[in-house]
């Protein structure tokens, strides 16, 4: 693997870290490359049950390495070889990824972050969608993640001012779930990771599809998803633990296989 992208397990978790400090963790092809084998792996490996992202340096990610030379040729083609299939793995993988920002993330950066599940920012951490500042629109998913998340006001604000916008203010926003002191945001995600690596796997890619699906679905439809989503996870090792130790009053013991 390139060492663009450091990886590591703890325990359950594989925790995959940016390594482009001193180029603000901007991607590259070879970056691309070690994240998108990385998915894969994670989504192969059934002792994987959570991936934590994240990033060493003052930048979480400043999005697409602007002077790399293959960049400008076609932008169309550069999101369909790279961006998109990374925000689809991220997006399809049946199991939980937390991101950890600590620093600027910017353009397709801050995107990264936001397909995630569960983001967390350190407090000095800044979300910016710098595309209008290059005479781009947000893509790696932005212009579907933002009105999603906050709003088609704000979406359309952070999108076409592209100002900075705090750890805080995004956390307020509804942006991201958590905004945690810097000294302990590593430590925080990490714990945060092994605990949805613990919770019961199979649930969890489940409502990652229903969620996904609920965004181009009737209300009818919904319904339809969670029946057969749910007749799935009724029918795992988990539920039949989860509802055990419910009445035995004890903690349940998840071990995230399949039906
Ligand atoms: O192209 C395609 O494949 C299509 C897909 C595009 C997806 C995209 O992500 S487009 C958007 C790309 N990203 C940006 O436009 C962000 C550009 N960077 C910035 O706006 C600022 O650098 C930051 C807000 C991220 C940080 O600002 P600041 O003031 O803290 O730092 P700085 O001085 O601007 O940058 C520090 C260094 O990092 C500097 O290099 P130097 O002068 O020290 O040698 C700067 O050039 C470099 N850097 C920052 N971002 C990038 C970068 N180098 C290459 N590519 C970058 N994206």
């Amino acid at each position: 693997m390139d060492d663009t992208v450091l990886t590591r397990r703890e325990g359950s978790v594989l925790v995959l870290t940016l390594n482009r400090p001193d180029k603000m963790n901007a991607l590259i092809g070879p970056t691309h490359q070690a994240l998108h084998d990385a998915f894969a792996l994670a989504a192969e490996d059934d002792s994987v049950r959570a991936v934590l992202l994240t990033a060493v340096g003052r930048a979480f990610c400043a999005g697409q390495d602007l002077t790399e030379p293959a960049v400008a040729e076609d932008l169309g083609r550069a999101l369909d070889e790279r961006f998109n299939p990374l925000t689809r793995a991220i997006r399809s993988l049946p199991k939980p990824v937390v991101c950890a920002v600590q620093g600027v993330a910017a353009g397709a950066g801050a995107n990264l972050a936001l397909a995630c599940d569960i983001v967390l920012a350190g407090r000095s951490a800044r979300f910016i969608q710098a595309f209008v500042h290059i005479g781009l629109i947000p893509d790696a998913g932005g212009t579907w993640f933002l009105p999603r998340l906050v709003g088609d006001a704000r979406a359309r604000g952070m999108a076409m001012l592209g100002e900075p916008v705090s750890a805080q203010q995004a956390e307020d926003q509804g942006l991201i779930w958590r905004c945690l002191p810097d000294e302990t945001l590593a430590e925080d995600a990490l714990v945060i990771a092994q605990r949805l690596a613990a919770l019961p796997t199979q649930a969890l890619g489940h409502m990652k599809r229903a969620f996904d699906l609920a965004a181009s679905q009737t209300l009818d439809q919904q319904l339809d998803t969670e029946r057969d989503l749910q007749r799935e996870a009724g029918r795992t090792p988990d539920f039949n633990e989860g509802v055990r130790a419910f009445v035995e009053k004890r903690a349940p013991v998840f071990t995230g296989r399949p039906a």
